[in-house]
């Protein structure tokens, strides 16, 4: 397969425990390659955006509290199969489903502050990239 970019973020409950170079060393030790990297304090307008497709979940005011409550490091990662490679090393949703070795089995607090997030296909990955980044900003 090609090289392929997908969409990665590094969540408040991750920096604010200093984690931001334990998670991206994961990411690089998975084969992945950070192409694009910036930190952001994101508004609730824009977690809310960015969240637009869970708004009708029960937790999307907790999900839109948590993303705005402090820094993210939002990313292009790219490499082989990035987007499925990703999800492995993300690990599941739920940390206690998460299998071992995997970010969220080894950093993540809860359902909720899951440390990471990735995106789930090309179409969300070519969207969620372009939502945070212009060209210009990703050096592959
Ligand atoms: P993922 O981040 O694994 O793609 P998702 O797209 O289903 O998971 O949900 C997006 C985020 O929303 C998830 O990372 C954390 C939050 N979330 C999902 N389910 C939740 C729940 N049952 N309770 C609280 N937060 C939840
Ligand atoms: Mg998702």
């Amino acid at each position: 397969m090609a090289l392929e970019r997908t969409f990665s973020m590094i969540k408040p409950d991750a920096t604010r425990r200093n984690l931001t170079g334990a998670i991206t060393r994961m990411l690089e030790e998975a084969g992945l390659r950070v192409i694009a990297s910036r930190r952001v304090w994101m508004s609730r307008r824009e977690a809310e955006g960015f969240y637009a497709v869970h708004k009708e979940r029960p937790f999307f005011g907790e999900l839109v509290d948590s993303m705005s409550s402090g820094p993210t490091i939002v990313q292009v990662l790219e490499g082989e199969n990035a987007i499925a490679r990703n999800r492995e090393v993300m690990g599941a949703t739920n940390p206690a489903s998460a299998a071992e070795d995997t970010i969220r089995k080894v950093h993540a607090l809860s359902i909720g502050e899951n440390s990471v997030h990735g995106s789930d296909a090309p179409e969300t990955a070519a969207q969620e990239i372009k939502y945070w980044f212009s060209d210009t900003e990703i050096v592959g």
